[in-house]
């Protein structure tokens, strides 16, 4: 496949090239620990340096890096870079209504991430204790997780997509506390009543004390006497000056929940120093990122994509981060594009799901707004198709910019695979080679690596890179079952890939029960358990299928519980109840209720069949001989084209 050249302009000004890049690829995995030491010393200001780099056991499993050592998270995003950027903007945000600005300079940021976290401890959160966060992209959101930092405190960020079920469950699972939320959140023509799902989340056992609600808007909601407060209330009032807590290098930072195949989600547990370092030295690079940079993630905080590279990794290094709330659409397809043009962004980054809605709304949008100021284009959360790639390469980057497809997941709490700007030629649709520390390789089914160049197989990552999970919370046997058995003694992924005569890799999806849904990861399993809850159904199998602009779309065959008598109520009453136990973010592209599902004579469900189905590729259904039932499948597939 052709590749890519590295534009002009990076060839000669970007902060690596190739040479520079093998050699520190290179070095970094004939001595880690010397590689890392560099850097943490660069980058990171510490209380107290380390008495160990790295003290890492995949087969206990046991990770930690930069033990005994100690800082203050918050310090580093903000404290250190007031002498030098005061008055430099910290947070640009962007509101609902296109021109609705904020700019927070790192002094201002500074005042109040110390007010609030002051505002915190007067709740009654001190260090170790967990916050829940369910908040619109407000600046307010960012500001309430660095105050976490600040005191040592530990947040979970519940993406405001989620229901009030998902959010009780996960403010139980890890025992906050606190739970900051705003009165309304805006996306484009709706409002999110995100105060009242809040009520709902709290059962009369809750273990949350306080609700802390940021005005957003001027909706009246019910508070609670002596429960809820208003941020506006208490937190301007408090002191602008909050001492920083020092906190050991392993001390948890936060808590971000994500699906996995089986059972509930789990709580991905990151740390302070080997996170901060990681994002720090992986935006810098990944993204070319200099320092008068106007950068641009297109991520919701409620991902990892913006816990890491709107809120730490850009803070960390001093930039100017964006926050924007709205959707891509609204009020038209030229949204990105005006704010690119208003702000003049120089990196932008996005998931490909947005890329291919707006390719659909076509080339004039882009085309209407001056995008010169751009120079590195990111893609990440999915596989990112040639058409889409070629699409943000021509129309938004102008055949001008990398684009940097950055192949990562909440547990690796940074970018592992990805090119970088200056030193590495494009391939579209591939992530091509690993950052610095990491050394993939691919596995064949008996769990053996494959060593040759041109290989196809299972990812597993062989050794520790200092932004690794921790541990699942709570549940450090759940840990070691998702991640360390499934390959002895190396970190699986749960991805497909192939790597290329080049050395590229191409991540290529899930190989188990996730979907990944407009780069949002769901778990079938989670899915099924939230169907089977309507009253018309015994029985479901969730399986996902090619969609169009979601890169991967939801299938629910269902079980009736009794003939039917309208099978649009039913179907309304699936789609309702995984809104309540889910979410929004779990909305079902297609139902069909059919009357029984395939299964094996051992009664297993023959998933692979009914993905074949949901894909309408019934030609070549493969082995079906172990059915129990085999009719059953000519049944499913005419009930489809009715
Ligand atoms: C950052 C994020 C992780 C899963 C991962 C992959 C898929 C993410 C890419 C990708 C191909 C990419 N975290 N994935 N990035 N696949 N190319 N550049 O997305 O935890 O929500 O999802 O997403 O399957 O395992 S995540």
């Amino acid at each position: 496949m052709k590749k890519f050249p590295i534009p002009e302009s990076l060839q000669r000004d970007a902060l690596l090239d190739n040479e520079t890049y093998i050699r520190l690829y290179q070095s970094s995995l004939l001595d880690s620990d010397a590689f890392w030491a560099e850097q943490a010393q660069e980058l990171i200001t510490w209380d107290k340096t380390w008495d160990s780099v790295s003290n890492c056991d995949y087969d206990e499993p046991r990770i930690a890096w930069f033990e005994g050592a100690t800082l203050n998270v918050s310090k580093n995003c903000i404290d250190r870079h007031l002498d030098t950027r005061g008055d430099k903007v910290a947070i640009l945000w962007e509101g609902n209504e296109p021109g609705e600005v904020r700019k927070i300079t790192y002094r201002e940021l500074h005042k109040e991430v110390c007010r609030t976290a002051n505002a915190f401890k007067s709740l009654g959160i001190a260090k170790g204790d967990r916050v829940a966060f369910y908040m619109p992209m407000v600046p307010e959101l960012a500001i309430g997780m660095l105050a976490c930092s600040r005191i040592g405190a530990i947040h979970s960020v519940v993406f405001a997509g989620f229901s009030a079920k998902s959010l009780e469950d996960r403010i139980l699972d890890a025992e906050c506390k606190l739970l900051v939320t705003a009165n309304e959140g805006l996306r484009g023509k709706k409002t999110l009543p995100l105060k009242s799902i809040c009520d709902d989340a709290i059962g009369k056992d809750s273990p949350i004390e306080h609700v802390l609600v940021y005005r957003h808007t001027d909706a009246q909601v019910q508070m609670e006497l002596g429960r809820d407060l208003w941020w506006d209330e208490v937190v301007p009032a408090q002191e602008s000056d909050c001492e920083p807590e020092s906190m050991d290098a392993e001390d948890p930072l936060f808590i971000l929940y994500t699906s996995g195949s089986t059972g509930k989600p789990k709580g991905v547990l990151h740390t302070s120093g080997g996170y901060l370092l990681y994002t720090s030295l992986t935006h810098r690079y990944v993204f070319d990122y200099r320092e008068d940079d106007i950068y641009f993630c297109a991520a919701d905080i409620g991902w990892i994509t913006g816990h890491s590279y709107i809120v730490y990794g850009p803070l960390a290094n001093g930039a100017t981060t964006m926050m924007f709330e709205s959707t891509p659409v609204y009020p038209d397809a030229g949204r990105y594009w005006d704010i690119i043009e208003r702000h003049g962004v120089n990196i932008f980054y996005t998931a490909p799901t947005a890329i291919r809605a707006l390719e659909k709304e076509g080339t004039s949008w882009p085309a209407k707004y001056d995008l010169s100021s751009l120079r590195v284009l990111g893609s990440v959360g999915e596989p990112i198709n040639e058409d889409a790639w070629l699409w943000y390469y021509k129309n938004i980057g102008h055949e001008r910019c990398p684009i940097v497809d950055t192949w990562w997941q909440t547990e690796t709490g940074g970018i592992l695979i990805t090119p970088l700007p200056g030193a590495t030629e494009l391939k579209p649709g591939s992530a091509t080679r690993p950052f610095f520390g990491v050394a993939p390789c691919l596995v064949d089914d008996d769990g053996k690596e494959i060593k040759d160049r041109v290989a196809k197989g299972r990812l597993c990552i062989k050794q520790s890179w200092p932004g690794q999970m921790r541990t699942v919370y709570g549940d450090h046997k759940r840990f070691k079952e998702t991640y360390f058995s499934e390959v002895p003694g190396m970190y699986f992924t749960g991805d497909a890939a192939e790597r290329d005569e080049d050395g590229y890799y191409w991540v290529r999806g899930r190989v188990d029960d996730t979907l990944n849904v407009s780069g949002h990861r769901l778990g079938t399993a989670e899915i099924e358990s939230a169907v089977n809850h309507s009253k018309y159904v015994v029985e479901s199998a969730v399986v996902g299928f090619p969609h169009e602009v979601k890169g991967v779309g939801i299938y629910i065959f269902c079980v009736a519980e009794h003939d039917l008598d309208d099978v649009e109520v039913a179907t309304k009453d699936v789609k309702a109840t995984i809104r309540d136990i889910i979410g929004p973010v779990a909305s079902p592209d297609h139902i069909q209720f059919v009357g029984g599902l395939p299964k094996t004579r051992s009664g297993k469900i023959m998933r692979r069949i009914l993905r074949k189905i949901a894909a309408g590729d019934t030609e070549n259904l493969g082995d079906t001989s172990t059915l129990a039932d085999p009719s059953l499948v000519d049944e499913i597939i005419a009930g489809k084209q009715r």
